[in-house]
């Protein structure tokens, strides 16, 4: 499943790494809008979408929200479509408040593809690409089994409700979780993208449940905060922290020894699918309405090894 990991983008060094890339001033302009700047998911999904665009003879611009928020990023869309370009390819932070706004942009004649996230009805794009989000959350489950078969109580930090990929995560986790009744679920709590927050979520949990043994962090920010609950906690002994996304923040964590797995996606792999797809509508050529990208299970097993390549790049 490794195979197409970071396949292209940054970590070569041949890309400009800046807002923009790419050849001739007559070729596509493709405009990229992250789910919140600064993120390293999205950073390696830029360095995937300036790759392709380069060897597309397209230009990219890239900008993001300051928070992973919907009333932040709509503005941004908005401004984008009035600067009309080909394509967007954006990573929607709310699957009803991002609706209009995109489908406007598609109204408009602009190319819309889906990036990582989606929208409730997402007709308007031309295609859709994400992880399996429902499949990793099984797989975290998976991870905290394997490290607690006796079974014992787990809980979920994601980010908000209403984001398609951390919701389905969290279905998938849940699911697997009632399925074993040696496991008891906590719910899901919600840390609005702060680390901060996702600490002070854990904390009080463990406080209340000092037996839990398992926590699912749903993406990079929730991973990052449960960390340091668990350690502040000083439960890293007896709490297996399985989380979402592989910064080089977390695999430091992993290799510490207070996070036990990672679910890394495949970022530049989604940039890059989604350039060619947006080349491929606007040359009128076959699209795919839906692309599922892979993930990868990281460990202290592995990271030095077969996973290394699947660690997201920080800029
Ligand atoms: O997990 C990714 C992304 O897939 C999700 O939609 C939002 O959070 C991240 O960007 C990680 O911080």
């Amino acid at each position: 499943a490794s195979a197409g990991l970071m396949l292209t983008g940054c970590s070569g060094g041949a890309s400009s790494g800046g807002s923009s890339a790419g050849a001739g001033s007559d070729g596509y302009k493709i405009a990229f809008i992250q789910g919140v700047a600064g993120d390293e998911f999205y950073i390696s999904m830029q360095c995937g979408i300036e790759s392709a665009a380069k060897d597309a003879g397209a230009t990219v611009t890239t900008q993001g929200p300051e928070k992973f928020d919907p009333t932040l990023q709509k503005p941004l869309v908005d401004s984008v479509v009035a600067s009309k370009p080909d394509a967007i390819l954006v990573a929607p932070t709310d699957v009803k408040a991002m609706e209009a706004p995109l489908k406007a942009a598609a109204d408009a004649g602009i190319k819309v593809v889906l990036v990582d996230t989606t929208v409730d009805d997402p007709s308007f794009a031309v295609s859709q690409i994400s992880s399996d989000n429902k499949g990793g959350g099984a797989a975290a489950f998976d991870a905290i089994k394997k490290a607690h078969p006796e079974g014992g109580k787990v809980l979920v930090v994601s980010v908000d409700p209403g984001i398609s990929t951390t919701d389905a995560r969290a279905e998938g986790f849940q699911e697997a979780v009632k399925g074993d009744d040696k496991f008891t679920d906590l719910g899901v709590q919600y840390s609005h993208n702060e680390p901060s927050t996702a600490a002070e979520i854990v904390t009080a949990a463990l406080q209340k449940d000092p037996d839990i043994v398992g926590i699912f962090a749903a993406n990079l920010f929730a991973a990052e905060g449960s960390a340091t609950g668990v350690k502040q906690a000083g439960k890293a002994d007896s709490v297996t922290i399985v989380g979402f996304d592989a910064g080089p923040a977390q695999v430091k964590q992993l290799k510490e020894g207070t996070v036990q797995a990672l679910v890394a996606q495949e970022p530049a792999t989604i940039g890059s699918d989604g350039v060619a797809q947006a080349i491929a509508a606007l040359n009128g050529d076959k699209v795919e309405a839906k692309i599922q990208t892979g993930f990868t299970i990281i460990t202290k097993d592995n990271v030095d090894g077969d996973a290394k390549d699947a660690v997201y790049q920080s800029k």
